[in-house]
């Protein structure tokens, strides 16, 4: 079977839910990929930053088939040998004193809603069915209905509805009125460090310390979804460190099992994840043992490839070598580390188009940004690669109308 093939099946018996690059990506290594027939291309999307690690990393699989050999699955109704572990790494590498493991993002964004208004009717005294949510305007914090329900996104909200009530929109980088909007009644301020979706927008500085400082004066928990954001993806471990703030609640997901395994969930202390009896909240598959030990090694790799290091130092070249492109579309190049906004003046979806037929894979968001953002495994000698496509196409739509 042939890539046509391929993409005739899944247009026939899919739902068509996505509109991807006509790429069928077959082999996986590091920063690259290869297609069904062979061609090679560089990764600059890492899978929205799961594969932070590299594509299939040699030690993250060894863990995983080791782990696959012994027991992969219990439940929480038993207790296995690996989730021990994974709650120390991430204590050690995090400093929160618990974690609650679940498996996609949305999930561990629900367990963060649900954390944070039981904390409040419990712990703030919030009266029955009253807590708020505050979130940003522009947000991306997953699909489900509730989720959706916070959306500001038309797309990701038409025809979803009845939606959960509860969330209160502020505009995002405006810490005034993230303020105006606090009640009694607020239980929590929702917020991603940088903004993926929005096109990997950073807000202005002090924004988030500011958002602390509301939060503890008025009572209300700190929620950063750094499920994207974290990880090493920034150039720091956590992106909130830029501003050196501690949220009360962190949620990660993607990069914490290196792309091989869907692991997530929800880093705070006890006193708020305290909350929860036994019977209260849980899923299946969260905790697993097999998504545990590969998670354990996806951290341990982090570190021991100072890979968090190489996304601030490579970033900071890529963003560097981009800005020195000179093209009358390209309107700004903005980021940390290795997670790059790449802002045109018109649509992107060409760029993407013919940067993967020069071998280099990326994907616009918002119509007119593409987003760069390899894994972080890549060499400077790799990037340079990258950059000369990527000036060869942007001179060749400057010719275009
Ligand atoms: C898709 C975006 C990226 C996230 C943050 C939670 C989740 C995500 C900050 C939910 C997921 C993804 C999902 C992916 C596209 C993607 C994305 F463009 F939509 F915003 F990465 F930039 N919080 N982000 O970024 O995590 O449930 O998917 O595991 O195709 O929907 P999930």
């Amino acid at each position: 079977m042939n890539s046509q093939d391929y993409i005739a099946l899944e247009e026939k018996y899919g739902a068509h839910n996505y509109h991807p690059l006509d790429v069928v990506v077959a082999e996986a290594k590091g920063a690259w990929v290869t297609d069904v027939e062979g061609k090679k291309y560089m990764d600059c999307l890492s899978a929205y930053s799961a594969v932070n690690q590299g594509h299939c990393h040699p030690k993250i699989y060894e863990a995983f088939v080791e782990q696959a050999k012994h027991v992969t699955l219990t439940s929480r109704a038993f207790r296995n040998n690996q989730l021990p572990l994974l709650y120390k790494k991430l204590n050690e590498m995090t400093g929160y004193e618990n974690f609650l493991p679940m498996n996609s993002g949305a999930e561990a964004v629900e367990t963060a809603i649900k954390t944070a208004r039981k904390w409040g009717y419990m712990k703030k005294g919030i009266e029955e069915n009253q807590a708020e949510i505050i979130v940003a305007d522009g947000n991306f914090h997953g699909r489900t209905t509730t989720i959706v329900s916070f959306s500001t996104d038309p797309d990701a909200r038409r025809d979803y509805g009845p939606f959960t009530p509860g969330f209160i929109v502020a505009e995002y980088g405006n810490a005034e009125d993230f303020r105006s909007k606090i009640t009694p009644n607020t239980a929590a301020i929702l917020v991603e460090p940088i903004q993926g979706e929005a096109g990997i927008y950073v807000p202005p500085a002090g924004f988030l310390k500011e958002i602390e400082k509301m939060c503890k004066e008025n009572n209300v928990l700190f929620i950063c979804d750094e499920i994207q954001s974290g990880l090493g993806r920034s150039g720091k471990l956590f992106a909130h460190y830029y501003e050196d703030v501690r949220p009360d609640i962190v949620i990660i997901g993607k990069a914490l099992a290196g792309g091989f395994y869907p692991a997530s969930g929800v880093l705070a202390d006890h006193d708020i994840l305290g909350v929860f009896k036994p019977g209260e909240h849980g899923s299946t598959f969260g905790g697993n043992p097999l998504a545990a030990a590969v998670a354990i090694k996806s951290l341990e790799v982090i570190l021991e490839e100072n890979l968090i290091e190489r996304s601030f130092e490579l970033g900071n070249y890529f963003m560097e070598k981009l800005r020195e492109i000179k093209s009358p579309h390209i309107m700004q190049v903005r980021g940390r580390g290795l997670w790059i906004g790449f802002v045109l003046d018109r649509r992107a979806r060409p760029y993407c188009e013919l940067l993967m037929q020069e071998g280099l894979l990326c994907k616009e968001t918002h119509d007119n940004i593409i987003r760069f953002a390899p894994p972080l495994v890549i060499t400077k000698e790799e990037i340079d690669w990258a950059l000369e496509r990527i000036e060869k196409v942007v001179k060749q739509l400057d010719e275009v109308e």
